[in-house]
C-alpha cells in the first residue's frame, strides 16, 4: 500500500520539507512539500534521492563489537556492556580527560545530536572535546562571542529583503547555504536580483554562485581579512560610517577606527590581488545601498585569519547601519531559544579557560581543535594524560580533519573506541563498538540548531515517517544509553536521562525571575508535558518555555508540542525582527567593537600585508550532489561532474605541462596525493582546487560503491599545524602546495618552467 509522510530533510542546512512516498514501509519517492511554511516545495537532487540515501544497503543494521580483533554483529545489550567495560576503567584509572569525545557534523542534523551530547560531555566531565566546528565555523562563534557576548548569537543575512548582498567565500548554489538556513537559497538570490538588488561574490573560483553575481572578485585565498579591513578603513576614511539604530548599542568605535588605520586599500591591494579602487568601490556600494548584508562562510573561516575575517564581516554590518535592521543582518529568534531576559550586562565570553595538552592550544567554546586530536592521542607529555578512549558520534575525522594517516594510526592505538555511525567507514573501522542509528526515515526531526540561523522565524517538527524496523534502536535511545554506559549508570532505564534533563531545566526555570513559570512546582510542570517519547517531552518543554511558548499556561495561545503537531507543515513565526540590545551578553551590555583578543591578533594581520605568496595555493570546493565524507556511497548521487579532480587554471596547466585528465601529484606539508587534472578557468591562476571527503580506499570499510571510485583525501596534504590561533580552526583553504604531472618532478613556484 502506498502512502505519503512528511519529513524535514536532514541532508543539509536548508531544512526543506519533503513529502515522502512510502510503499510497504520503504521510501520510494521524495518531492518538495508545497505546503511547508518555509521551503514551499523546494527540493534539490540530494533531497530527491532521500529514498536511496535512506535505503543504502551498506548501512549497518546491528551493532558491531570487536571480538578477537574482528568486528562482529552483536546485540544491543552486548554492545552497551562493551561500551561500559571499555570506558569506565579508563575514567577510573586515568581520569575523565583521558576519554575524548568527537562530534561530527550530522549531530546538527539529528534530534539526538542536539539533545544528548551536552549531557555526555557534562556527565563525563572531560575537557577532551573535539568537534567539526573547528574544521568549519568556530571563527564565527568566537567573533560572535567577543562582539556580542554569546558564541551562539550569529547574525544572518536578511536574504529576502536586502538590497545588496556581499558573499565572502560561500557557494550556496552548491552548498545550499550554511549559517544561513534558507530553503531555495538560489531562488532567493535570483529574487534579490529580480527586485533590483545587487550581489557581489568574493571567491578565488568563479563558482555557480559567482556567475549569478553583478560583481565577482577572485581574491587571493586567505586574504579576505585584509580586504574587509580595508573596506572598513575606507568607511571611516570617507566618512561613510552610519551606525543607524545600532548607535546606542555599540562600544569602542574610535578605538576601532584607530586599529584599522594601517589597512588602507593601497596597503592591502598587492596581498589580496585586488586594486585599491575596487576596494573603495566595494565599501562605497555597501554604504550607499538602502540596506545591505555582508555574509562570510567556509572561505572566510577556514583560513589563517578566520576569526578576524568573521569579526570584520559583522564590523562592516555595524558600520553601515545594517546590523539588526530589516534588509541587513539580523538575529533569528527560534522557538526553542531560552526565555528572553531583559537587556543588560552579561557574563561575557572567555577564551582559553584551559589548553590542549601537547601544543597548548586554547579552548574555544569548550572545545579543543580537531587538528590537535591525533597528537592528543599519540603524544605523551609530562603533564596530563593522553586520550586513551574515544567516543565518536557522527564523525569521520580520518577524512575530514588534517593528516588522516596520522589520525588513522592514532585511532588504532586507543585502548577503546566507540562510534555511533550508520557506516563502517575510514573512522568507525577503528571502533571496538559501532552503534548504528536507524536510517533517517525512521527518526523524528526538529532543527534545534538551524532554526537559530534561519532567514525566517518558523518552527516545524516531523515524527518518524516509518516505524523502527525490528532490531533497530532510535538514535535518541542509543545516545541516552551511551550517556549512561559512559558515566557509570550502565543498565539504567534510558528514560532517566530525559527525566534528569527535564528536572534540571524546569528546576532552573522556576527560579528564574524572568521565566513565565517562576515560582511554580517543577513536578507539576513536568506532569503537563505531552509527547510520545522522552525527546518529544523535552521538545514540548523547550517550546513551552521559549519565546513563543504557552509558558505552561501563562500564555494560553502560545506554542506547545500539541499545537505544533496540529500544523504538520510547520508554523510561520514571521520575518526576522530587530532584537538589540536584548540578546547581548557582553560585560558592557553593548556590542564590543574591538575586543581585546581581536586587538591582540591585529599585528598578525598587519604582518600579512607584506606577504606575497608566490606559489600555488589549494582551496576546496563542494558539489550539489555530495555532502562531506558520507554521501559517495549512493549511486544516484555520484558520477558526472561530482568527481575528485584537481581544478587548475589553463595558464598554470600550460606552465607545468599538465594536460586535462592527466594524473597530477599534489604535495604539501602533510603528504602527497595524486588526482586527475581538470583544467578550467573557473579557478584563478595560482589556485588549485580539490574537494574534501574523498579517499575511500582504506581496508576494513564497508561502503562498496564509494570504494569503487574512492578519490583521494585532500586533508592528507595538511599536517595539522596550520590553525587560526584565536579559534583553533583548521586552515583548510589557501594552503601552499606543489604539483607536477605524474612522472615529472614536483614544483609549485609560479613562473617556474618545467
Ligand atoms: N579540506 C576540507 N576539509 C573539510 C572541509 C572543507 O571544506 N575542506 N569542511 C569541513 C566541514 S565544514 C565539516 S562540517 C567537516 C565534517 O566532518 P565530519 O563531521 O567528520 O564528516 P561528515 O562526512 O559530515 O560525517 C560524519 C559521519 O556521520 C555519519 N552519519 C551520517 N548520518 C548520520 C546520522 O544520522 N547519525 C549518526 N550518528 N551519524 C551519521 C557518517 O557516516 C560519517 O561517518 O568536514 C570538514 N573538512
Ligand atoms: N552539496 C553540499 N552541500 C553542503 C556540504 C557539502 O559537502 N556538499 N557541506 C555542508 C557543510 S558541512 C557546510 S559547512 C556548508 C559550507 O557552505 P559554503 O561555505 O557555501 O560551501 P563551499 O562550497 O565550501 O564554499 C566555500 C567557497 O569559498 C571559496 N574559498 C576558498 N578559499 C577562500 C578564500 O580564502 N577567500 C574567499 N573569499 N573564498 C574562498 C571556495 O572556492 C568555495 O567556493 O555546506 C553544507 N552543504
Ligand atoms: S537543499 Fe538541503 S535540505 Fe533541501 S532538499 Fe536539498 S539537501 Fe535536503
Ligand atoms: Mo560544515
Amino acid at each position: 500500500m502506498s502512502r505519503t509522510a512528511l519529513r524535514i530533510c536532514p541532508l543539509c542546512e536548508a531544512t526543506c520539507g519533503l513529502t515522502l512516498t512510502i510503499d510497504d514501509g520503504r521510501v520510494t519517492g521524495a518531492r518538495g512539500d508545497r505546503d511547508d511554511v518555509f521551503s514551499k516545495g523546494f527540493i534539490c537532487p540530494k533531497g530527491a534521492a532521500f529514498g536511496a540515501v535512506d535505503a543504502d544497503p551498506d548501512r549497518l543494521r546491528t551493532p558491531l563489537v570487536r571480538v578477537d580483533g574482528e568486528l562482529r554483529e552483536a546485540t544491543w545489550e552486548e554492545a552497551f556492556d562493551a561500551v561500559a567495560a571499555g570506558i569506565r576503567p579508563v575514567v577510573e584509572r586515568h581520569g575523565p580527560h583521558a576519554v575524548g569525545i568527537v562530534l561530527g557534523n550530522p549531530n546538527v542534523h539529528t534530534m539526538a545530536g542536539a539533545l544528548y551530547p551536552p549531557l555526555l560531555i557534562a556527565g563525563l566531565g572531560t575537557r577532551s572535546l573535539f568537534t567539526a566546528s573547528t574544521l568549519d565555523q568556530m571563527p564565527k562563534h568566537v567573533s560572535s562571542g567577543l562582539l556580542f557576548g554569546d558564541a551562539g548569537l550569529i547574525p544572518v543575512p536578511d536574504l529576502d529583503r536586502t538590497d545588496h548582498l556581499l558573499l565572502i567565500g560561500a557557494n550556496p548554489l552548491e552548498s545550499n547555504g550554511s549559517l544561513c538556513t534558507a530553503p531555495d537559497f538560489p531562488g532567493r538570490l535570483k529574487a534579490l536580483k529580480a527586485r533590483g538588488g545587487t550581489l557581489t561574490v568574493v571567491d578565488p573560483r568563479r563558482t555557480r554562485t559567482a556567475r549569478l553575481a553583478d560583481r565577482h572578485l577572485a581574491v587571493r585565498p586567505g586574504t579576505d581579512a585584509l580586504l574587509l579591513a580595508a573596506m572598513a578603513h575606507t568607511l571611516f576614511d570617507e566618512d561613510l560610517v552610519d551606525l543607524g539604530t545600532c548607535a546606542p548599542h555599540v562600544d569602542g568605535l574610535a578605538e576601532l577606527a584607530a586599529a584599522l588605520r594601517d589597512f588602507t586599500p593601497e596597503a592591502v591591494s598587492a596581498a589580496c590581488d585586488v586594486d585599491a579602487a575596487t576596494v573603495r568601490a566595494l565599501a562605497r556600494e555597501l554604504a550607499a545601498a538602502p540596506t545591505a548584508a555582508v555574509y562570510g562562510r567556509i572561505g572566510s573561516c577556514t583560513v589563517p585569519h578566520g576569526t578576524l575575517a568573521s569579526w570584520l564581516v559583522d564590523i562592516l554590518n555595524v558600520l553601515t547601519g545594517n546590523l539588526d535592521r530589516p534588509g541587513g543582518a539580523l538575529f533569528p529568534q527560534a522557538a526553542t531559544d531560552r526565555t528572553p531576559r531583559p537587556a543588560g550586562p552579561g557574563h561575557g565570553f572567555a577564551l582559553g579557560r584551559w589548553h590542549s595538552r601537547v601544543s597548548r592550544h586554547p579552548e574555544a567554546k569548550g572545545e579543543l581543535p580537531m587538528s590537535a586530536l591525533a597528537e592528543e592521542i599519540d603524544t605523551p607529555t609530562d603533564e596530563g594524560e593522553p586520550v586513551r578512549a574515544l567516543i565518536a558520534v557522527a564523525a569521520n575525522p580520518v577524512l575530514s580533519a588534517p593528516d588522516g594517516d596520522r589520525l588513522d594510526k592514532a585511532l588504532g592505538s586507543l585502548d577503546f573506541m566507540v562510534s555511533v555511525d550508520p557506516y563502517l567507514n575510514e573512522t568507525s573501522r577503528h571502533a571496538d563498538v559501532v552503534l548504528p542509528p536507524p536510517p533517517p526515515a525512521q527518526s523524528p526531526h526538529h532543527d534545534f540548531a538551524f532554526n537559530t540561523l534561519a532567514v525566517r522565524n518558523q518552527v516545524r517538527y516531523t515524527r518518524p515517517a516509518v516505524p523502527l524496523e525490528p532490531g533497530r534502536m532510535a538514535e535518541t535511545e542509543i545516545l541516552a544509553r551511551l550517556v549512561l554506559a559512559a558515566t557509570g549508570g550502565h543498565g539504567a532505564d534510558p528514560a532517566v536521562v530525559d527525566a534528569l534533563a527535564v528536572d534540571r531545566t524546569l528546576g532552573r526555570a522556576v527560579k528564574d525571575p524572568h521565566s513565565p513559570v517562576r515560582g511554580r512546582d517543577p513536578k507539576e510542570l513536568a506532569a503537563h508535558l505531552t509527547g510520545g517519547t522522552g525527546p518529544e517531552r523535552r521538545l514540548d518543554m523547550m517550546l513551552r518555555l521559549g519565546p513563543y511558548g504557552d509558558g505552561f499556561g501563562a500564555e494560553p495561545d502560545g506554542l506547545t508540542l500539541e499545537r505544533l503537531l496540529a500544523h504538520p507543515h510547520g508554523i510561520d513565526l514571521g520575518p526576522l525582527r530587530p532584537r538589540l540590545p536584548q540578546p547581548l551578553k557582553t560585560r558592557s551590555g553593548k556590542v564590543e567593537l574591538l575586543p581585546d583578543p581581536i586587538a591582540a591578533d591585529l599585528p598578525r594581520l598587519r604582518a600579512a600585508l607584506d606577504e606575497r605568496p608566490g606559489g600555488l595555493v589549494l582551496v576546496g570546493r563542494r558539489h550539489l550532489r555530495s555532502n562531506n565524507s558520507w554521501m559517495h556511497n549512493v549511486p544516484a548521487l555520484t558520477g558526472g561532474s561530482n568527481r575528485c579532480t584537481l581544478h587548475l587554471h589553463p595558464d598554470d596547466a600550460a606552465r607545468l605541462g599538465v594536460r586535462d585528465g592527466q594524473p597530477v601529484r599534489v604535495k604539501a606539508a602533510g603528504g602527497e596525493v595524486t588526482a586527475p587534472a581538470e583544467v578550467t578557468d573557473a579557478v584563478r591562476p595560482g589556485v588549485v582546487s580539490l574537494p574534501h571527503g574523498w579517499g575511500h580506499d582504506r581496508p576494513g570499510t564497508r561502503m562498496r560503491h564509494a570504494a569503487a571510485d574512492p578519490g583521494v583525501n585532500v586533508n592528507q596534504l595538511l599536517d595539522g599545524s596550520l590553525l587560526d590561533p584565536l579559534s583553533g580552526n583548521a586552515v583548510l583553504n589557501g594552503v601552499p602546495v606543489e604539483l607536477a604531472p605524474l612522472g615529472a618532478p614536483v614544483t609549485g613556484t609560479a613562473g617556474a618552467t618545467t
